[in-house]
């Protein structure tokens, strides 16, 4: 297989439909002595936390490489960039903009803007100052209102430059496996964090909402939530409600606060340690409209009953992704779907979708027919939701180029295109070949 298809008549073939590639600050800058420290630099910094022990103090040395990557990106012909801002790079500790990390960001965004290149902004993508962390991170309510004022000055900073911001990317990472299975920095395990700290991550969105909305009405303003469907292992009451427990605590969570107001059922199951702290009013403003939902979708997940935990997730079944996530693309159109059965959805873009696969470079060539089939199938899969009637305006490829993939290092590629971490040179992949074809021949 060579080259990405749609059926003629797919609307993803016309030229209003958004093609991107999508980045994170923290997974690819490096350029660390030009920023404070974040919360991943304290989590890499402690012993055994990530798989090959690495860090993100050089990662694809994006800081210093920017204008070369930029020409890459604008090389795939692709029509919107999506990058992270680093936090901890534009915030001195004293609430004032570091302005020569404002600059930083400007340059690549004017060279985006130059080349005719939508930028695509999201405003937190995990790299939480550590200096705010030391005083609760997002188990501190205040964290939500200093989030709201960096947005503020960071938005005023960017006027008139950027297409569309992002709040937050997957507050269910951030706030789950950051701080209540404690595999992603901070590292803080127990139960009764994980839901408190996703409130305030989602207090801290709504916050933004309305900043965004005053600062830049101009913008699609919006918030990018990551989805991994839950099916049942069998057909077995125990199990159905086993499953419609972890969708409830994994999935719905997130977006339900945004369109209904309220948390999911489950919360009044939940014991009241483990409760968040909602304050009056909070709610209103977790659920500000939205000019669009961004979604991230990669795998699924099979559940039963289990007689202490309420559920239990089954390993998952072949063909599986080098990160060992489960190849299953229906899962995709299916929950596309029924979000969009669910909830009263502004336009949606795929905000990332991609797979990790054990690329090798052969005489500087990359054959990841097995990323290219990811992509394929998971390409159909939108075009499927898009016929049902899902209204799908965009889809941006994880990864734009291989990077720091958090807990694992540098060990898991997702990119479409090779980084040779050794000398730092890029090498577009299959993959990429063919996406940019897909692109170009719209
Ligand atoms: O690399 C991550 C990204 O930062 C957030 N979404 C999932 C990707 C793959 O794990």
């Amino acid at each position: 297989m060579t080259k990405l298809q749609l059926p003629s008549n797919s609307k993803m073939l016309d030229k209003s439909f958004t093609y991107g590639v999508a980045t994170a600050s923290f997974q690819i800058e490096g350029g660390k002595e030009h920023r404070l420290d974040c919360i991943w630099d304290t989590f890499c910094n402690t012993d055994g936390k990530i798989a090959d022990s690495s860090n993100g103090e050089v990662a694809c040395d994006h800081y210093n490489l920017w204008q070369d990557d930029v020409a890459l990106i604008d090389s795939l012909g692709v029509d919107a960039y999506r990058l992270s801002i680093s936090w901890p790079r534009v915030m001195l500790q004293d609430g004032t903009l570091n302005q020569d990390g404002v600059d930083y960001y400007l340059n690549i965004i004017n060279a985006l803007n130059d080349r005719n290149i939508k930028v695509y902004v999201t405003l937190y993508h995990w790299d939480l100052p550590q200096y705010l962390e030391d005083t609760g991170g997002w188990l501190n309510r205040q964290t939500a209102y200093a989030f709201a004022h960096y947005v503020d000055l960071i938005s005023k900073a960017f006027k008139g430059k950027v297409h569309s911001y992002a709040t937050l990317n997957e507050p269910f990472c951030s706030s789950y496996l950051g701080y209540e299975i404690g595999v992603h920095a901070p590292g803080i395990v127990g139960k009764e964090y994980g839901r408190k700290s996703a409130h305030h991550l989602l207090l801290a969105h709504g916050l933004a909402m309305q900043v965004l909305k005053e600062n830049t009405p101009e913008t699609m303003n919006g918030i990018v939530l990551n989805f991994t469907p839950c099916y049942p292992a069998s057909n077995s009451e125990a199990d159905l409600y086993a499953t419609d427990f972890a969708d409830q605590y994994f999935n719905q969570w997130y977006i339900k606060p945004i369109f209904d107001k309220c948390y999911p059922d489950i919360i009044k199951d939940l014991p009241t340690e483990h409760q968040p702290d909602i304050q009056s009013g909070d709610m209103e403003i977790i659920a500000q409209s939205i000019d669009f939902l961004g979604i991230n979708f990669y795998t699924r997940a099979i559940y039963k009953a289990h007689p202490d935990d309420i559920y239990e997730q089954l390993p998952a079944p072949a063909p599986l992704t080098d990160i060992g996530w489960e190849i299953y693309p229906k899962a995709f159109s299916e929950l596309l779907v029924s979000l969009d059965s669910k909830y009263q959805l502004p336009p949606v873009y795929i905000t990332e979708n991609g797979a990790a696969m054990d690329d090798s470079i052969d005489q500087g060539v990359v054959n990841d027919d097995d990323r290219l089939s990811y992509y394929q199938q998971h390409l159909n899969a939108v075009n499927d939701a898009i016929e049902q009637g899902v209204d799908i305006q965009g889809y941006f490829a994880w990864s734009l180029m291989d990077n720091f993939e958090w807990a694992e290092g540098y060990l898991k590629r997702f990119g479409i295109v090779y980084v040779d971490y050794e000398t730092q040179k890029r090498t577009i992949k299959k993959s990429g070949l063919a996406y940019k074809e897909l692109i170009s021949n719209r």
